[in-house]
């Protein structure tokens, strides 16, 4: 028997766990005491990996569709006839036939990224979507935009800081994302305890049951640009400004006051439903702390102006000289200097497509034009890959994405679970789970508030037939007669690539791989970001990127003001809504997790809202907009604000047989009532319209 260090592999904060293994097996898993990060935090879900590790619904061997459902097959037989079928297509279509959905825990997943980009790259695969364009597109586009790179995103000091101000995060429930903190509700807690100021700015009133987390400030959804501007607007008005940080490190500073003046306070009061008072006041004391820092996450990303909104987040830092100060914002160097590996000129990425303009980001193509691109694209896509993503139940309009992959001629799906994508494939391949398989954590590269390195091997062997990732794809691309890391042999050594990043720093791989718990890394420290980080030509913060006027992206922003202006308040607007019990739309199968409260997911709605329509707790509504309809029953909620309803994403899987658990509690699909196809995502990033979606409610 022996305990083992290891990390979690679930989501940003890769929290230290103990395993215990007896006979090859893991029999337990508990947070890590001695973690010198983590100090014994981890949430249920971290915990709960050990069940995902066991449960009897995993896909344990390659499953082939057949007539009636799945049958079991050899890897021979599966790669070989995946290979076959793929280089029929080659031969006839060319790689413009294939393509690929890359789901989120690949994040978290060291060596999947690379395997994918060469068997991708070497097919010459150029179209490709992700779950990236559902989740954070648009922090990629604004950094580009503001930083001159994809990938400098200063994460809020919030140990030094005087105040926080969190637009769009859940950090009870998420655990943040975009800064990588375990425990982020306790360091907020910490915080406030100390005498900073925390303000979350959202629909929702979050952590309304913790005291000492924070007073929530209820915008309407979608608006947080607007309100952002008004903030700037009246940070310049009244003489708030950092002159000397504008003067020293900005370029088009005067362009962008021009900008947030046509939205002061008093015009954008309405829309964003606050007094104008209190937007004044909030700007005041922000730039009047000593020192302040911003952050925003997904429910911000997934309004229709999330480029737009982390381009003036980060003008609020840097505006009122909080940019690389400590307590307000900082660039997070950890192992590697990710932010030069991400330099680019967002202008490089737009082209006249099939779709108008258009571009990719970091690869990918709006998401939500996958079943349109599916359906209709020239030459016609007969492959799709999907890794380690449920895009039928995490992407908007399952009904048109469901027909367009029922259309393909051959899909494979990687997976733990025969999920409700899978159930669609021709293939799908049982892959290893974050116990089965080294890794690093690789995920928090750039974002994390206390740096460190991390290295686990894997636990034990993968159960089964189970294969990781790098695997399955080095096995194709040799069947398919292509270069491949299983040349050099069947244990090929992939960890070359992590060992010379971390050399740049100085750091030694195998000091990392040694030692149990990671090792801690230089702290977050001001100083080098206008020197080192930054990424534009001239070095200076972009406080106006032209990509936004030429991209028409603030004539957009003026439009989308008026329609707000001009729509009524009997509008619900509908927001999402994760719950502890639930990561997207996994840790579905999970019969522990599964109590009274938690086995359907009811259209959260406030009490004056339900009234209006007559409803009380527990009523079945439809749910109906332009673009789908749903049944559910309602749960009054007024932590929301009157207007807004909230459902969880993730559900609705009533025809998932491969996972019993989660098909015996369906629940239904929020995702069907989500805007897909050309117009619905944001032009400069990609990023799908999830938030502040208008909604008819009304008695079922
Ligand atoms: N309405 C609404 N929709 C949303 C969101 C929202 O807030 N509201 N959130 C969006 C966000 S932020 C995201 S990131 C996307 C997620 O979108 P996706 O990534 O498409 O979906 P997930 O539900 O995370 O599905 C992940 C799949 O990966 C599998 N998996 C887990 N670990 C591994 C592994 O190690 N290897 C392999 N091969 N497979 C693995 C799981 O079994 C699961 O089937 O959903 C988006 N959808
Ligand atoms: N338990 C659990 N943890 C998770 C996940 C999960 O599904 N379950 N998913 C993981 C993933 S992939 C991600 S990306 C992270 C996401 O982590 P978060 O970004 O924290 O995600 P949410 O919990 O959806 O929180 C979004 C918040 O934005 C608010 N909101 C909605 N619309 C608006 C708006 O227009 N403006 C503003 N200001 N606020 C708005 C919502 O009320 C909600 O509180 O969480 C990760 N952690
Ligand atoms: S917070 Fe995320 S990383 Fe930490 S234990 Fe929970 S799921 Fe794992
Ligand atoms: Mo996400």
């Amino acid at each position: 028997m022996s305990n083992v260090s290891t990390f979690c592999r679930v989501c940003e904060p890769a929290c230290g766990l103990i395993a215990r293994v007896e006979d090859g097996e893991i029999t337990s898993l508990r947070p890590d005491r001695d973690h010198p990060i983590s100090k014994g935090f981890a949430c249920h879900k971290g915990i709960a990996s050990l069940d995902i590790h066991l449960d009897p619904d995993r896909v344990d061997r390659p499953q082939r569709r057949t007539a009636d459902g799945f049958e079991d097959a050899s890897w021979d037989e599966a790669i070989g006839d995946i290979a076959a079928r793929l280089r029929r297509i080659l031969d006839e279509d060319g790689p413009e036939a294939i393509t690929a959905y890359v789901g989120n825990p690949t994040a978290f997943n060291t060596f999947v990224g690379p395997a994918i980009g060469s068997l991708l790259g070497q097919l010459g695969i150029r179209k490709t979507f992700s779950s990236g364009t559902q989740d954070c597109s648009n922090k990629f586009a604004g950094s580009e935009a503001v930083f001159g790179t994809s990938t400098c995103h200063p994460v809020p000091d919030i140990e030094h800081t005087d105040h926080l101000l969190i637009f769009g995060e859940n950090p009870r429930v998420s655990h943040m994302s975009f800064i990588s903190l375990p425990d982020p509700l306790g360091e907020i807690k910490r915080a406030v305890k100390r005498g900073a100021v925390v303000r979350h700015v959202n629909p929702r009133r979050i952590e309304e049951k913790e005291a000492g987390a924070g007073e929530v400030i209820q915008l309407r959804p979608d608006t947080d640009v607007y309100l952002m501007a008004a903030l700037l607007d009246a940070i310049f008005a009244e003489g708030l400004a950092d002159a000397a940080a504008l003067a020293d490190h900005g370029t088009r500073v005067e362009e962008l006051r021009a900008f947030v003046s046509r939205y002061p306070a008093e015009r954008v009061a309405e829309v964003v439903g606050l007094s104008a008072e209190q937007i004044r006041s909030l700007a005041r004391e922000f730039a009047s702390a000593d020192r302040a820092s911003v952050h925003m996450s997904t429910g911000t990303n997934m309004g229709r102006q999330g480029t737009l909104a982390y381009w003036l987040l980060q003008m609020l830092s840097f505006v009122t000289g909080n940019l690389d100060r400590e307590g307000g914002n900082l660039y997070s160097l950890g192992f590697y200097a990710a932010a030069k590996a991400g330099r680019t000129k967002p202008e490089k990425h737009f082209f006249d497509g099939p779709h108008g303009r258009m571009r990719r980001i970091r690869g990918s193509w709006p998401g939500n034009l996958m079943a349109d691109e599916l359906r209709k694209s020239e030459p016609k896509i007969r492959a799709l890959f999907v890794i380690a993503g449920n895009p039928v139940l995490s992407v908007g309009g399952e009904e048109a994405l469901r027909e367009a992959i029922e259309g393909v001629e051959l899909v494979v799906s990687l997976d733990l679970y025969r999920n409700a994508t899978g159930e669609l494939a021709d293939w799908v391949l049982p892959c290893a789970d974050g116990l089965e398989r080294a890794d690093l954590n690789i995920a928090g590269l750039g974002l994390q508030a206390r740096p460190y390195v991390q290295w686990s091997d894997a636990l034990v062997p993968p159960r089964h037939e189970r294969k990781e990732e790098w695997w399955i794809l080095a096995r194709l691309e040799q069947a398919l007669g292509l270069k491949s890391v299983l040349d050099a042999g069947p244990k090929p050594e992939l960890t070359g690539r992590l060992a010379h990043m971390m050399s740049t720093r100085g750091i030694d791989f195998q000091e990392a791989v040694a030692t149990p718990g990671g090792v801690p890394l230089e702290p977050l420290t001001p100083g080098r970001f206008f020197s080192d980080w930054i990424q534009t030509d001239d070095q200076r913060v972009d406080c106006y990127p032209p990509v936004f006027e030429t991209e028409d992206a603030l004539a957009r922003c003026a439009t989308i003001f008026e329609e707000l202006e001009a729509e009524g308040p009997e509008v619900l607007k509908l927001i999402s809504l994760r719950t502890p019990y639930m990561h997207n739309s996994w840790y579905q199968n999970l019969e522990k997790l599964k109590r009274p409260g938690r086995l359907e997911n009811p259209l959260h709605i406030h009490s004056l809202d339900a009234e209006a329509r007559g409803l009380t707790d527990g009523d079945r509504v439809l749910c109906r907009n332009t673009w789908g309809e749903i049944e559910a029953p309602i749960h009054i909620d007024d932590t929301l604000r009157p207007g807004v309803v909230a459902m969880t994403h993730g559900w609705g899987n009533r025809a998932t047989p491969g996972m019993s658990v989660a098909e015996r509690h369906p629940g239904v699909n929020a995702n069907r009532l989500l805007p897909s196809g050309p117009g619905s995502y944001e032009p400069l990033s990609n990023q799908a319209f999830m938030t502040g979606i208008p909604l008819v409610v009304e008695r079922a």
